[in-house]
């Protein structure tokens, strides 16, 4: 078995032979570390709460305070969240000009938030939502008082803009996700579990375009079959490893 320092070294040399083209493909792992619960695992939301009675276009129809209760509690708790050593450490690498582009799953904001320039968020963002008649879009600086909040151009009901199960992704980022998928050589695949589609495609699409694959994640999952390294490891330890093997090469050039 190779050791995190021999995955970690092989990654970085992968991501300096791909010229600035690695993408990161992220997902609530990534943020598990600054305290924002992931959906499923052993902490996850999903055991406490049902999807289908709170992240679907219907649960909302039925039952918009209870969707709102769960956002707003939600929001309470990524407010006081930071961008962790993973969320930095991408940041960093699209600075050295190592890192195309980040397309997250995430809704939390915390990618933007660490400095990261070029992000594509797939399922939403939670700080922001829109009006279920007029589609006009209100951006949260804090969880909103009064529940449901109301459109201020039109009075009808807000809705969280982000993407429940049963609802197409916004098209342009899923055109913009398809397209750095296709060209990317590296993909960093980090904290998700892969099982959300049409998200979980990214990985496969990238592998069919010629990527080299890296998985980081804590455990194995459905991507892990087509990963070229599979770091089983927390995000933040094992992206600042690579990160330090990279600034070690660069440093040391062979
Ligand atoms: C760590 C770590 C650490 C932990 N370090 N790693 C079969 C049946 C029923 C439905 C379907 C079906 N097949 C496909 C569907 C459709 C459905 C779907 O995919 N369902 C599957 C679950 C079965 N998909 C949809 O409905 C999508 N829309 C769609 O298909 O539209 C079609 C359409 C087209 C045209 C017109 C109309 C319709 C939409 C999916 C939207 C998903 N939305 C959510 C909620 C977003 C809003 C919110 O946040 O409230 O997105 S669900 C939830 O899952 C959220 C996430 O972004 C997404 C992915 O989860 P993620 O990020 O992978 O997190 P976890 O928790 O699953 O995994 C965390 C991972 O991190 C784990 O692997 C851990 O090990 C790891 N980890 N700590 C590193 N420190
Ligand atoms: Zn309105």
């Amino acid at each position: 078995m190779e050791t995190l320092d021999e995955l970690a070294e092989r990654a970085a040399r992968l991501i300096l032979k791909a010229r600035g083209e690695t993408v990161a493909f992220t997902g609530a792992g990534v943020s598990a570390e600054s305290g924002v619960p992931t959906f499923r695992g052993r902490d996850g939301l999903w055991k406490r709460f049902r999807p289908e009675e709170l992240a679907t276009p219907e649960a909302f129809e039925r039952n918009p305070r209870l969707v709102w209760e769960w956002y707003r509690w939600r929001m309470e708790i990524i407010a006081r969240a930071r961008p962790n050593p993973a969320h930095l450490a991408l940041a960093e690498l699209e600075k050295l000009g190592l890192l195309r582009c980040v397309i997250t799953q995430n809704v939390d904001g915390l990618h933007r938030e660490a400095g990261q320039q070029c992000l594509v968020e797939l399922h939403g963002n939670i700080w922001r939502a829109r009006c279920t008649k007029c589609g006009h879009r209100v951006v949260f600086r804090e969880p909103p008082r009064e529940i449901p909040p109301r459109c201020p151009r039109c009075g009808a009901l807000l809705r969280p803009d982000v993407v429940w199960f049963g609802e197409p992704l916004p098209e342009q980022e899923w055109r913009q996700a398809l397209q750095l998928a296709r060209e990317a050589r590296v993909l960093l695949v980090i904290g998700t579990s892969g099982v959300v589609y049409p998200a979980a495609l990214i990985p496969t699409i990238a592998k069919e375009n010629g990527a080299k694959i890296i998985e980081i994640n804590i455990e194995k999952t459905p991507i892990t079959s087509i990963a070229d390294i599979h770091i089983e490891a927390p995000a933040g330890k094992a992206i600042q490893k690579i990160l330090e093997k990279i600034k070690q090469i660069t440093r040391t050039p062979i």
